[in-house]
């Protein structure tokens, strides 16, 4: 399923005490495009409650709740997707579990890993860290614009660029070629998330039309 990855919202508890529903309203009350619930720490019970809680919140308003990790909680809590990186499910195995409908995304850091995932059937890819980020201990060496436009040549699925990525920086990541920016901290570590995240949907909308083609 394709979905619109402009500014694409990943909820981290534990900015600023905030939880994952404080995030996931401001995002959207701010014009995010798309959601993911990420929460390495809570058992499988709180994070099928939680996912419901953020569906019931964004859904209504037109936007996708991706988990990340986990397809039996993406499934329990009907959310809209799921995303797997290189230790979760293989793409292939959770686009059988979920089916042809929902949303399966998956991360990569190289063209190689990029092609299998979009092989396996992953509907867009999250790529980097484009740039250094202190919110993911093992993101691994920032591959830059450069390693960002490399693999959105090498695939034909949408791209997301994913780290380091604030409201100075994301028009550069579109304009390299990715569909949209996926943050943590540029929104939940923001003085104003609501605000972060209207401005986030700004820059990458002007870079957009500047690009020409793509949305809006
Ligand atoms: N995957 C690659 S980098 C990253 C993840 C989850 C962290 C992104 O966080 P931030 O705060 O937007 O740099
Ligand atoms: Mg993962």
């Amino acid at each position: 399923m394709r979905f619109d990855l402009r500014v694409y919202v990943i909820t981290h508890a534990g900015f600023r005490g905030r939880s994952h529903e404080d995030v996931a309203q401001a995002a959207v009350a701010g014009g995010a495009t798309a959601l993911q619930l990420r929460d390495k720490e809570s058992a499988g019970r709180a994070l099928v409650a939680t996912a419901r809680r953020l569906v019931a919140l964004a859904n209504p308003a037109g936007v996708p709740v991706v988990v990340n990790d986990r397809v039996d909680v993406a499934l329990a809590a009907g959310a809209d997707g799921v995303h797997v990186g290189e230790d979760d499910l293989p793409v292939a195995d959770a686009r059988r579990l979920l089916g042809p409908e929902r949303i399966v995304g998956a991360s990569a850091g190289t063209v190689e890993e990029a092609r299998r995932a979009e092989q396996e059937g992953a509907d867009y890819l999250g790529v980097g860290p484009v740039f250094p980020t202190a919110t993911k201990a093992d993101a691994g060496e920032a591959i830059g614009l450069d390693g960002l436009r490399k693999i959105v040549a090498a695939v034909r699925v949408p791209v997301v660029g994913i780290g380091g990525i604030t409201v100075e920086n994301a028009a550069q990541v579109v304009l390299a070629g990715a569909a949209g920016v996926a943050v943590v901290s540029a929104v939940a570590g923001a003085d104003d998330m609501v605000e972060a995240t209207r401005r986030l949907r700004q820059a990458v909308d002007l870079a957009l039309r500047a690009r020409g083609g793509g949305r809006p």
